[in-house]
């Protein structure tokens, strides 16, 4: 038998396929179990978001300083960085408050071929501590925090954060405009649609996630990230609902 590890099994989206109670969406086992297939098929832009993650990371991770991936799930973005950061004397630590997550991301990470450590925690984001950052990655996490803990968890990242260190923040995004709103949301749900999913795994999802996914607009994201402490935020990808933004920490 061969030391090397395995990939976990990955399995094709299907929680929401047949009639079912309404309950909220929760990061357990069943979910870890089809995520890649689920983010893949239900984020549109992800599949280019990660590895652009590394891009951005080559460019901002500094020597001698930490790099935070904050809520990793099975690790994509965390490996986006973790090649990102290449030979640089970096630091990498990846943040999940789901143990069904960071099992199987443990085993992501073994896989990979990077020599570069990288530690990974089971903890609330929020109780995270952050210090002497260069990059830090919130890919798709920030809307899953309570909204009041929101500004306390980006002035923490901002003051952790050396000049010149940036944020990568994803996240999906509402509109003022009801009417614009309407149409983001219908596109998304075609994006779905032509990824596989019915109409009835559609709906049951909106259902089982709007308790626990709660989107704010760019400028609510824009004026706190300013009010955080970073210098300039820079909107570099948008797909529909989807945005990426990239908030970089300026000299004093
Ligand atoms: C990727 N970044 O593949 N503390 C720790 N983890 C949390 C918290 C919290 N307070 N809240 C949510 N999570 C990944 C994708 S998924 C996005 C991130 C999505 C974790 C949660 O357990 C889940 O694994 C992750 O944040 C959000 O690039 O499913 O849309």
């Amino acid at each position: 038998m061969s030391d090397k590890p395995s990939t976990p099994p990955q399995e094709t989206d299907r929680l929401f396929a047949t009639e079912r109670n309404p309950e909220d969406f929760r990061f357990d086992a069943s979910v870890a179990r089809v995520f890649p297939d689920m983010i893949r098929r239900s984020v549109p832009g992800y599949t280019t978001i990660i590895p652009m993650i590394e891009v951005i990371t080559e460019q901002y991770a500094q020597s001698g300083s930490h790099c935070y991936d904050l809520g990793c799930s099975l690790g994509a973005s965390t490996l986006a960085m973790r090649h990102g950061i290449g030979e640089t004397d970096c630091s990498l630590t990846g943040v999940d408050n789901s143990a069904a997550m960071i099992e199987r991301c443990q085993h992501y990470i073994a896989l990979d071929d990077s020599p570069l450590p990288v530690q990974l925690r089971c903890e609330d984001i929020l109780a995270t501590p952050l210090e002497n950052a260069s990059v830090t990655t919130l890919n798709f996490t920030l809307q899953f925090v309570p909204l009041a803990e929101r500004a306390g968890l980006l002035s923490r990242i901002a003051t952790a954060t050396r000049p010149g260190g940036v944020l990568i923040l994803s996240e999906k995004i509402r509109f003022d405009s009801p009417r614009d709103q309407d149409v983001q949301t219908h596109l998304h749900h075609e994006f779905k649609r032509a990824n596989g999913y019915s109409d009835l795994e559609i709906s049951q999802k909106r259902s089982a996630i709007e308790q626990v996914l709660i989107p704010e607009s760019l400028d609510e994201h824009r004026q706190r990230l300013l009010a955080a402490g970073f210098g300039q935020v820079v909107v570099w990808y948008q797909c529909f609902n989807f945005v990426s933004m990239l908030a970089i920490k300026t000299a004093a």
